[in-house]
């Protein structure tokens, strides 16, 4: 039998507003709970500190951080995660500051980037994240290479860390231009797929939304396809294309699956996922997946809006699939209809009884009309 793998324990920390009402930080460390649990680790310690900006050093006080490590190393913690995307430099002093104590100082980006590690399948999703790691990461080996530089300093040799500070950089440059390189090529290679289905006329929709709604399932229910779906953040990062033939138009569109969407989602993140992405930009339409069992769906519909805006395709025709309506009674489902406001066509289905899904057949045929 398989030994059960203990789980890397984690300590949470969080910088808030002091005007922040006490059930958002909640919020928000919950938020954060359920993504190292994404990735596999399990939560022991969860606290915030209140402060009106961050310190200058080390994003927390210094004495929170020393308190933290304290606690973490008695009760065997691996990670101290910080809820924002750091500084290198700040990374860099609150791993000085928590020694030798046995943690890792990561932040929401280092997390979200191993939680998409683990998930990538593809090379180019693969080559996308090592991109992303390398220019999140680089910079603190730089603090590395200061700290090399100093201790070089102190015994005599100067000169010696300098030397050790180009070397990184050069190599990080080079690497970062080889990935990039190789990048581009699969780009390209995208690029030129999509040219060819535009030239046969095939109408493309990309499926967009909150990470879990469902998005990869109704790809396949509509598609026949089988890709991988499952009941965890960021089960998708690549993308995935599949038919679906319209009746009424007598003709296919092609359907593709995009990665999922999530709050304070780190810009730098969707600068890397350009290629999944750049399907939803574009789609002649969008279909927008909601899961409306989950108890956020509002902020969730929300910051799918919000991210379609700084994509620039808030204008793109869309429909919003209120999914997952096998989850909740007929009277929270109108309930949910009646407190949202929105102008946009909907439809509710279920993929999982597959109700709705002829309903939503029709409403794309005369979404894509004109
Ligand atoms: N009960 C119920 N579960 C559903 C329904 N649709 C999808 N699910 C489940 O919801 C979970 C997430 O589904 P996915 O299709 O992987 O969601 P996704 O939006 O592609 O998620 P990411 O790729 O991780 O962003 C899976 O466990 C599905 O089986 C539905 O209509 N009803
Ligand atoms: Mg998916």
């Amino acid at each position: 039998m398989n030994q059960p793998i203990a789980k890397t324990k984690a300590i949470l920390i969080d910088l808030i507003h002091p005007r922040m009402l006490a059930r958002h930080s909640l919020e928000r460390l919950e938020e954060l709970e359920n993504l190292v649990n994404t990735y596999g680790g399990i939560v022991i310690v969860k606290k915030y500190q209140k402060r009106f900006a961050p310190h200058p050093k080390t994003y927390i006080g210094t004495g929170k951080v020393k308190e933290l490590a304290q606690e973490g190393k008695e009760l065997g913690a691996k990670l101290l995660i910080v809820n924002d995307a750091l500084k290198p430099r700040q990374s860099y002093d609150i791993q000085e500051v928590i020694g030798k104590s046995g943690l890792q100082v990561w932040d929401r980006l280092d997390l979200i980037l191993k939680i998409f590690a683990k998930h990538a399948s593809t090379t180019e999703a693969r080559l996308e994240i090592e991109l992303a790691s390398l220019r999140h990461m680089g910079p603190r080996i730089f603090g590395m290479g200061m700290e090399l530089s100093r201790q070089a300093g102190g015994i005599g040799t100067v000169g010696v860390g300098e030397t050790n500070i180009e070397i990184m950089k050069r190599h990080l440059k080079e690497k970062e231009r080889k990935i990039k390189e190789k990048l581009e090529k699969y780009q390209r290679v995208r690029a030129t797929q999509r040219q060819s289905r535009k030239r046969q006329g095939l109408k493309t929709i990309a499926i967009v939304g909150y990470t879990n709604a469902g998005k990869t399932t109704l790809l396949n229910v509509l598609t026949g396809r089988q890709e991988y779906a499952a009941n965890e953040l960021f089960a998708t990062l690549d993308t995935r294309v599949g038919q679906l033939y319209l009746p009424d138009r007598q003709e296919s569109v092609l359907l593709s699956d995009t990665i999922g969407f999530i709050k304070h989602l780190p810009p730098e993140l969707l600068n890397a996922f350009a290629s999944t992405l750049s399907e939803a930009v574009d789609a002649d339409a969008l279909l927008h997946v909601i899961d409306v069992a989950d108890p956020h769906v509002l902020q969730q519909i929300q910051v799918v809006e919000d991210i379609l805006i700084r994509l620039k395709i808030q204008n793109t025709p869309r429909l919003l699939v209120f999914n997952k309506a096998d989850q909740i009674s007929r009277v929270q489902l109108n309930e949910l209809l009646a407190r949202f406001s929105h102008h946009l066509p909907h439809v509710v289905v279920s993929c999982q009884s597959r109700q709705g899904l002829s309903d939503l057949i029709q409403r794309l045929e005369s979404l894509i009309q004109n």
